[in-house]
């Protein structure tokens, strides 16, 4: 089958910028959703993206305007979730690039669009939200023309608002983006760029047919993973599920693999059709590039509130992990926190997330530990291992180095920021490389272009780059290496009791100044106790910090009314009875929120 009405596509924009809403526009334009069923960001369709007004998966669906099928795949802005936008460009082969009017380039515009071309994706450049009264259309084209080296008339001004735009959009998609090859006559390979589990139908795979075609029946086999399944259906995204007898070459779809284990169905992995002479030699060759394993960035202790929970924890988090590839988790022990999980995520939002979910989908109270980077340790016998915890961390006596991850970090601010940014970068270790502006007009925005420990990035790198920027800067980051670093544990007891969830790896050289922080916070954002509490920070045994949250009790009485003398015994009774359980358990509730206030200092 000819592949000339084939056009693929996926939305790539910095967070916000309007991909999700120009897909509602999209679908409304093309009547594949009735508008009695159109909701704003349709494609969001989880609860938490619905909620939180962000995407966090890729969304692929699929249009028929006049004679073409147009595939469209919705991609999330943020960051921590960059790895579900290249494995949408390796699906398609044109990227719009939406740019917010009211805000210009930003650094993912930037960090998108490198991906894209790196796939070589014809691009085609939209000024979005051009209805609103901040919009600087001049201003956001010069910066394109600038990024693009494209010629003004190619820049197509648009607004998912009012739906200016829409058709010309669609024009260019079909006009400028090359059909997919035909290559309908090799044999069968899909590229698999998504896998979800189904409670009704098991592992399915979000596919673009490379190769050949696919078919309900096909024995199929999973090149990567060596598993052998057979196709119980396939069909495309409209945006449900919508069953068709064939998959062609060219065409973005489902396929229903039968297989009851998502790690059989790797993203990434190759289909290809099996036959039993075929040798298996012949099978490796035809495996498509697929993509690089995405690594955590971050690592968190997750341990259920009841010890009796741990196999409620896990059953979630397993069920969490089958539409969540990119999620980490290993069983871990502590001493004082008892049998958990070290997951591994792909930033705090991700962390963030999952942490939510958990709550909220499974009804789980958890204490999650301070996230903490990994480490690699080289010990005096030379051996070296990652770590992801201060837990981890082998004695001082037997260390020889500890490395940490680098980044590069690239930020736009206005000029007049530059100051600011350069100031709380270095504050935080990062080295300054060089800048860029972002048009001829030197005057306007400058990237400046970083390099920073991650450990810098995880704490509250973003709200800290907002606030001195009066929130005009963005950033974008990704790995670069593993550098020597100098870190010791820094504990942390509340009511003379280590909190091992509080526990982390901190710079020595910051070491004192971080303990006096974390204490600080902790004292504003620890709930009061019915007693006096104390909060200490320690290394190695020794107080670096020190400090005393007063108690409730003073509250407790004065927002009684009246003076009913038996009633005021005997809520300090109750007070007295709540210290002493507390004492003999040694334990303090700590709430979720004062984890993320040990990590913002
Ligand atoms: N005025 C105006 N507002 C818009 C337009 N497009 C989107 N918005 C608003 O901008 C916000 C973000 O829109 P989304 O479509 O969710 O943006 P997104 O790029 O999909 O965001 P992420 O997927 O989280 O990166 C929402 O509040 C939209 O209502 C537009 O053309 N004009
Ligand atoms: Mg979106």
């Amino acid at each position: 089958m000819s592949t000339s009405n084939i056009r693929n596509f996926c939305i790539i924009a910095h967070i916000d910028h309007g991909k999700s809403t120009m897909a509602d526009r999209l679908l409304e334009f093309t009547g594949t959703v009735e508008k009695r069923n159109m909701q704003d960001q349709l494609l969001d369709s989880m609860d938490l993206e619905r909620e939180r007004g962000i995407t966090i998966k890729l969304t692929p669906v699929r249009m028929n305007y006049k004679e073409y099928i147009l595939n469209l795949i919705d991609t999330p802005g943020h960051v921590d979730f960059n790895y579900e936008v290249s494995r949408s460009l390796a699906a398609v082969e044109g990227a719009i690039l939406l740019v917010d009017a009211s805000q210009g380039v930003q650094a993912q515009t930037i960090g998108n669009l490198y991906l894209a071309i790196e796939q070589n994706l014809t691009i085609i450049p939209v000024i979005n939200k051009i209805d609103m009264p901040a919009a600087n259309i001049e201003k956001t084209k010069a910066e394109i023309l600038h990024l693009l080296g494209c010629k003004p008339e190619d820049i197509i001004l648009a607004s998912g608002k009012t739906g200016q735009g829409v058709e010309e959009i669609l024009k260019a998609v079909i006009d400028r983006l090359a059909p997919p090859p035909d290559t309908s006559a090799q044999p069968t390979r899909a590229l698999i760029f998504d896998s979800m589990y189904n409670d009704y139908k098991g592992v399915i795979a979000s596919v673009k047919i490379v190769d050949g075609e696919l078919k309900k029946g096909d024995k199929i086999f999973l090149i990567g993973t060596r598993t052998p399944a057979e196709v119980l259906e396939v069909g495309y995204y409209k945006p449900k599920f919508q069953s068709t007898p064939k998959l062609f070459n060219g065409e973005i779809g489902y396929v229903v693999t039968g297989l009851k284990d998502l790690k059989d169905c790797r993203v990434g992995d190759t289909i290809t059709t099996f036959t039993k002479d075929q040798e298996e030699k012949d099978i490796h060759t035809l495996a498509l590039p697929g993509y690089t394993e995405v690594k955590p960035m971050v690592y968190a202790g997750i341990f259920p509130k009841e010890g009796d929970n741990y196999q409620v924890l896990r059953d979630a988090i397993d069920k969490l992990k089958l539409n969540d590839a990119s999620l980490f988790y290993e069983p871990e022990h502590s001493l004082a926190l008892g049998f958990g999980f070290r997951c591994g995520f792909l930033g705090l939002l991700h962390l963030d997330i999952f942490q939510e979910r958990l709550q909220r989908e499974y009804n789980l109270e958890i204490i999650i530990t301070v996230p903490s980077v990994a480490y690699r340790v080289i010990d005096t016998a030379h051996k070296e291992k990652t770590i992801h915890s201060p837990q981890e961390m082998p004695d001082q006596n037997h260390l020889e180095q500890i490395l940490e991850p680098w980044m590069k970090l690239d930020v736009i601010a206005p000029k007049s920021f530059v100051g600011n940014v350069m100031g709380l970068v270095s504050e935080r270790k990062g080295k300054y490389i060089n800048t860029e502006y972002l048009s001829a007009d030197t005057d306007q925005r400058a990237m400046l272009h970083y390099e920073i420990p991650l450990a810098s990035l995880v704490t509250d790198f973003y709200d800290k780059l907002k606030t001195v920027t009066s929130g005009y800067a963005s950033m974008n980051y990704e790995f670069m290496d593993y550098q020597p670093t100098q870190v010791v544990r820094l504990d942390i007891m509340v009511a003379e009791e280590k909190v091992e969830a509080l526990s982390t790896l901190v710079w020595e050289d910051h070491a004192y100044k971080t303990g006096k922080k974390i204490v600080e916070s902790l004292k504003e954002s620890l709930p009061k106790q019915q007693f006096v509490l104390k909060i200490q920070a320690a290394i190695g045994g020794k107080i670096i910090a020190s400090d005393r949250l007063s108690p409730l009790r003073k509250d407790v009485i004065e927002t009684m009314s009246g003076g009913d003398y038996t009633r005021k015994q005997k809520l300090l009774q109750k007070q007295k009875k709540g210290k002493k359980r507390m004492l003999s358990h040694g334990k303090i509730d700590i709430p979720p929120e004062t984890y993320l206030a040990v990590l913002k200092r």
